[in-house]
């Protein structure tokens, strides 16, 4: 199966985190790397007093399950130490599993597409650079939603940069 993995984090060296969580998602059995976006910043939604986040979006092939995988980045997540702060606050790592093939999953774990796609530019961005072609479950094709999006802030990351 297809599906597309967004990562963010805006702690403890968020550029490290993502592009360590990155090589991690790369590890795991039964899943292949296929494409990854560039790193980009913006500032937080939720509450504003937090840092900047870091975000990027994966494509990979795997032969799990969209739960099994949910497991494996969950424990990604924790090998980052993720602890739970408070709603919508600062984190190591978050892993969202964003698009499952066509699949669509509502369940008490797993919401699949995700639903926070459409109005986040911090996912919406570099989900449209790596599959600018996508069509999404329910949602439609990504340069429609792209174009209802404001980029909030959104900067792309040079790779001198980092
Ligand atoms: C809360 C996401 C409200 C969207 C959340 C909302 C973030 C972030 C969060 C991230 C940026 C969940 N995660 N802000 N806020 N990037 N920029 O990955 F509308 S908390
Ligand atoms: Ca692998
Ligand atoms: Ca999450």
């Amino acid at each position: 199966m297809r599906a597309f993995i967004g990562l963010g984090s805006n702690l403890a060296n968020p550029a490290v985190q993502v592009q360590t969580a990155i090589a991690d998602i790369e590890k795991l059995v039964a899943v292949q790397l296929i494409n990854c976006s560039s790193l980009y910043k913006s500032p937080p939604m939720g509450p504003q007093d937090q840092p900047d986040y870091i975000n990027a979006v994966v494509e990979i092939e795997t032969d799990l399950s969209a739960h099994d995988l949910l497991d494996h980045l969950q424990m990604i997540e924790l090998q980052h130490g993720r602890v739970r702060q408070r709603h919508w606050g600062e984190r190591t790592l978050d892993l969202d599993l964003l698009v499952f093939g066509d699949s669509r999953i509502n369940d008490a774990r797993l919401q699949v597409p995700h639903p926070g796609i459409a109005q986040r530019s911090f996912v919406l961005y570099p989900l449209a650079e790596i599959a600018p072609e996508l069509v999404i479950s329910d949602l439609g094709e990504i340069n429609t939603l792209l174009k209802h999006c404001p980029v909030d802030g959104l900067i792309r990351i040079e790779n001198s940069e980092i």
